[in-house]
């Protein structure tokens, strides 16, 4: 009986230090591929485009000026805009101030013309629009 008991305790021991080694082993694995992650070693940087977008309901990246970077049309759902942001001054330019409760926008050539123009959907005036770039 007491050779049992002992063998018990030992078959014990034995589970908790093969479960110690394969925590150690998970430890190991997880703390590698975090390391080897770039996204995880080199935090993400925050840049702030604009802090007076009251109600910023919606974000669309397109070149939208033709030169050679990508700009950013965003929406105000409750400051009723339609904005864009020009890269890389970021400088604001407004393109409907009056469209209630501006909710989202999506960039597409919608008359083929080559310039890309603008769809947006209001929520609180029930309306879709898509604004024609005249350039
Ligand atoms: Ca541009
Ligand atoms: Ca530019
Ligand atoms: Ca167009």
């Amino acid at each position: 009986m007491a050779k049992s008991a002992a063998s018990q305790t030992n078959f014990v021991h034995l589970i908790s230090f093969l479960a110690f080694i394969a925590l150690l082993i998970i430890s190991f694995v997880c703390n590698n591929s975090t390391k080897n992650s770039p996204l995880a070693t080199e935090p993400w940087t925050k840049h702030i485009i604009d802090e007076n977008l009251v109600g910023a309901s919606n974000v669309f990246v397109a070149n939208i000026d033709g030169d050679s970077d990508l700009d950013i049309i965003a929406s105000g759902h409750f400051a009723d805009d339609v904005v864009w942001y020009e890269a890389p001054s970021w400088n604001k330019n407004y393109i409907d101030e009056e469209l209630k409760g501006a909710h989202s926008v999506l960039v597409s050539d919608m008359n083929n013309d080559g310039a890309p123009d603008i769809v947006a959907a209001a929520a609180k005036a029930n309306i879709v629009v898509w604004y024609k770039q005249n350039r």
